[in-house]
């Protein structure tokens, strides 16, 4: 048994997802460095035990996930339309590309399935350029100032838009 809330497995409970879905979970500039450098606006946690968690949620959920990060606009651009063949749901957190990628917005919206946009830290509080982002624009949700567990919220509410 590990530490999650009662509440968030009775959520896994309720949700009923088929095997056959398959989720992105995409991480933008930087994100690679979270947990090694600074803790106080980031958290402690690390990249891979987010990931970690996240495929390990994933499999209660009956669907599965695969892992992206990138410091590359580019190559998050490829990914979002390789999504397109292959995913059914992205949930991204793109970092700094958020409030500056009109290119990743674009990729988007040639991405028919739901797209959870997640932040680690509530971008609302914080410098006035982050209060905007392009992608909030294409996002069916936004997860922002929850830390490393709005990732998990994220992919919960993307396996309930794939029921
Ligand atoms: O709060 C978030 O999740 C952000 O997407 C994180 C981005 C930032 O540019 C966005 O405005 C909000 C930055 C991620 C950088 O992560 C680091 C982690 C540790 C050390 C340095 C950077």
């Amino acid at each position: 048994m590990d530490n999650r809330s009662p509440d968030l497995y009775f959520g896994i409970q309720a949700m009923g997802v088929s095997m056959s879905k398959l989720v992105y979970l995409m991480n933008g500039p930087n994100i690679n460095l979270l947990g090694v450098r600074q803790p106080e606006l980031y958290g402690s946690t690390t990249l891979e035990e987010i990931e970690a968690s996240c495929t390990k949620l994933a499999g209660e959920l009956g669907i599965g996930l695969r892992c992206f990060q990138s410091n590359s606009e580019g190559q998050f651009v490829d990914w979002i339309q390789e999504a397109r063949g292959s995913a059914a749901a992205i949930v991204m957190n793109p970092g700094a590309y958020s409030h500056t990628s009109i290119a990743i917005l674009d990729a988007l919206a040639a991405f028919d399935g739901p797209v959870i946009e997640v932040h680690i830290s509530n971008i609302h509080a914080r410098e006035t350029f982050r209060r905007h982002s392009y992608v909030s624009q294409r996002a069916d949700a936004v997860i922002a100032g929850c830390g490393a567990d709005g990732y998990e919220f994220g992919l919960l509410r993307a396996a309930r838009l794939l029921r």
